[in-house]
């Protein structure tokens, strides 16, 4: 078995941010709009009015301020609610792709690794924008990569449960090194007309790279030292765009063709799986909780944070032992941890413990410890 090392890390940026009160205008505008469109079913009863959103209640409840977009306008046009994208042609670089080369090349450049040293890609994230070719062959192409390349999802976990099959596939001597890509364009399958979740997503791509430490020559290394996937069904979570939906007869706008969920359900039944999840592989390894310098977790919810971290070590979150990325990024699904572990932890000392950690739809909880190499 090979050591393996986390040697680089990349992330794409959209161009666009909307901040919360931008946000809530535009669905206030929305809901007035659609409420005088309907005013005599209304006044009827035949239909319930639509309430507005508002910025206290998703600091309060969320801990988001704003979220990056790559088209704003779109979202924000109350006559429309959803990202406006051009259609591409075939032989031009589709939308996810783009952004995963973006986010690859700055991950190899961290690294100090050729495109060409790649012999595996994953492209993992919570939505795949096309049935096949993978995406991941696109990228690998794009990017001048070689080996072979394959598509995955599990959500949230999607960053995550990749980082077990590249640790696996490296420390087995399958591959050398894996680029592993995070596009995660939450913005076209989020649902921009319901204020119950209008606020919870922002888009972004992160990018990983995993290689065999005998052959890493990054200045910055993060050992693998174990991984630890875990699923349990759950319907809290939901969306059931697909491609049987067609053959279904079925509404292509109806409401359960985009991001829905239980949202009180999932931050009180993942919140202790989470923490019990963590505990365990940490003890699998004989290591206490309090003997993780840093906790790079999933950022879907601050108070959820909160709860897992003071499970775990009584500490807090959005302290220097859970650092918050969610406030500027809002919840990126996958990319939320790498993006904490991208951007928090230059600052720590070889030898140092860390848990980056993934919690989601499925349910699936991802959770990878690592410690800083010399
Ligand atoms: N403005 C004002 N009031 C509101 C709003 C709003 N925007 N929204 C709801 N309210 C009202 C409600 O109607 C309710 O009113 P009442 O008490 O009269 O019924 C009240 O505020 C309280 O509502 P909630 O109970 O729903 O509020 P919560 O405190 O539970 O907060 C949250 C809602 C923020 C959604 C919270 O429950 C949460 O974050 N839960 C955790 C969810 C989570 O982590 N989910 C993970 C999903 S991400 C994932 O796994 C990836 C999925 C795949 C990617 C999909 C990409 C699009």
């Amino acid at each position: 078995m090979h050591s393996v090392v986390i040697s680089g890390t990349g992330l794409y940026q959209p161009p666009h941010t909307i901040s919360n009160a931008e946000l809530v205008e535009s669905f206030n505008r929305y809901v007035e709009l659609q409420n005088a469109q309907h005013a005599a079913a209304i006044a009827a009863g035949e239909r319930e009015p639509l309430t507005p959103s508002s910025v206290e209640f998703i600091e309060k409840a969320s801990g988001i301020k704003q979220r990056y977009v790559i088209d704003k306008a779109g979202v924000l046009d109350p006559t429309r609610m959803y990202p406006r994208f051009a259609e591409r042609a075939d032989d031009q670089l589709s939308l996810m792709a783009e952004i995963a080369v973006d986010a690859g090349a700055k991950a190899l450049a961290a690294a100090g690794k050729k495109p060409e040293d790649v012999d595996l890609l994953i492209c993992s994230a919570a939505n795949m924008q096309r049935a096949y070719p993978a995406m991941a062959v696109e990228i690998q192409q794009a990017l001048g990569c070689g080996g072979y390349g394959y598509d995955m999802n599990v959500a949230c976990s999607s960053a995550t449960f990749a980082l077990e099959q590249a640790y696996n596939a490296v420390r087995s001597g399958a591959s050398k090194c894996v680029l592993i890509v995070n596009p995660e364009i939450t913005s076209a399958h989020l649902e921009w007309k319901d204020r119950d979740c209008h606020f919870i997503f922002g888009d972004v791509c992160t990018a990983i790279v995993v290689e065999r430490a005998d052959l890493a020559t990054s200045a910055d290394q993060w050992e693998i030292l174990g991984s630890k996937a875990a699923t349990q069904f759950s319907n809290n979570i939901r969306n059931n765009f697909g491609f049987l939906n067609k053959a279904e007869d079925s509404d292509p706008d109806a409401r359960d063709k985009t991001f829905r969920q239980e949202g009180r359900k999932v931050f009180k039944e993942v919140v202790p799986l989470a923490a019990a999840h963590i505990e365990a592989h940490l003890a699998s390894l004989s290591f206490e909780p309090t003997a993780v310098r840093r906790y790079w977790l999933h950022q879907a919810n601050l108070g959820m944070n909160q709860l897992v971290i003071k499970k775990l070590v009584g500490g807090e979150a959005g302290s220097d032992v859970a650092p918050l990325i969610l406030d500027e990024f809002a919840n990126t699904a996958s990319a939320g941890s790498i993006i904490a572990f991208h951007r928090h932890h230059g600052d720590l000392a070889a030898g140092d413990l860390g848990v980056i950690c993934s919690f989601g739809a499925g349910y699936s909880i991802g959770s990878v410890i690592v410690r800083k190499r010399g």
